[in-house]
């Protein structure tokens, strides 16, 4: 046990790389336990440290965390990232919600439907650029790309990765089981049609 948390989640983005960037930012070194098939992710159920049988999960303070939501706002309290009162942490929560609404449709726009894709892809441009970028383009004067320890996440070789390419969406695909492309519905949390 080295004490650093420990990520596990497959090989790739998706829901886990908003907490890399959180740890990154808050300059805490972290390990990964990546796995790379569905054998694996069902070993790592059957041993039980998953409460839903799903991940995101990280190794932190002697608690399997889950949800990734309850795992950013323990590792920004901790590392004094989520406010002085609760009107910043209520600013904080409102900018990390809109922010969650947008990667949500990123995240799941691999998994479109080919005949899907370009109607998805323009849903979530529009969105994006009248919607979302305006907010953080106003409110957010300081680059995040020039705070330090974002700087060093954003350079080769840091834990950050890289986005999905075809056969990573494969893998994805066979751990998680899609069987079908994905359907972008609606923000928030139902996205997703079968
Ligand atoms: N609300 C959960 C959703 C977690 C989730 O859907 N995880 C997916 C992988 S990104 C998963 O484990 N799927 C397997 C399953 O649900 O059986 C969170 O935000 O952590």
């Amino acid at each position: 046990m080295t004490g650093k948390p420990v990520l596990h989640y497959f090989n790739g983005r998706g829901r886990m790389e908003s907490i890399r960037w959180l740890l990154a930012a808050a300059g805490v070194e972290f390990e990964e336990e990546l796995f790379e098939t569905r054998e694996e992710f069902e070993k790592l159920i059957q041993g039980g440290a998953l409460m839903y049988e799903q991940v995101p999960m990280v190794e932190i303070d002697g608690m399997n965390m889950v949800q990734t939501r309850a795992i950013l706002r323990y590792i920004a309290a901790k590392y004094d990232l989520y406010g002085r009162n609760l009107q910043e942490q209520a600013w904080i929560d409102m900018y990390v919600e809109g922010l969650r609404d947008l990667s949500d449709m990123i995240m799941y726009f691999p998994l479109s439907l080919p005949e899907e894709k370009e109607i998805n892809l323009e849903y979530i441009l529009q969105r994006a650029t009248t919607r979302f970028f305006p907010v953080y383009e106003k409110e957010f004067k300081v680059r995040t790309s020039q705070i330090p320890t974002i700087n060093r996440f954003l350079q080769p070789g840091s834990q950050r990765k890289p986005p999905l390419d075809d056969e990573s969406i494969g893998t994805a695909k066979n751990i998680f089981k899609f069987e079908q492309g994905m359907f972008l519905k609606n923000m928030s949390t139902i996205v997703a049609e079968y």
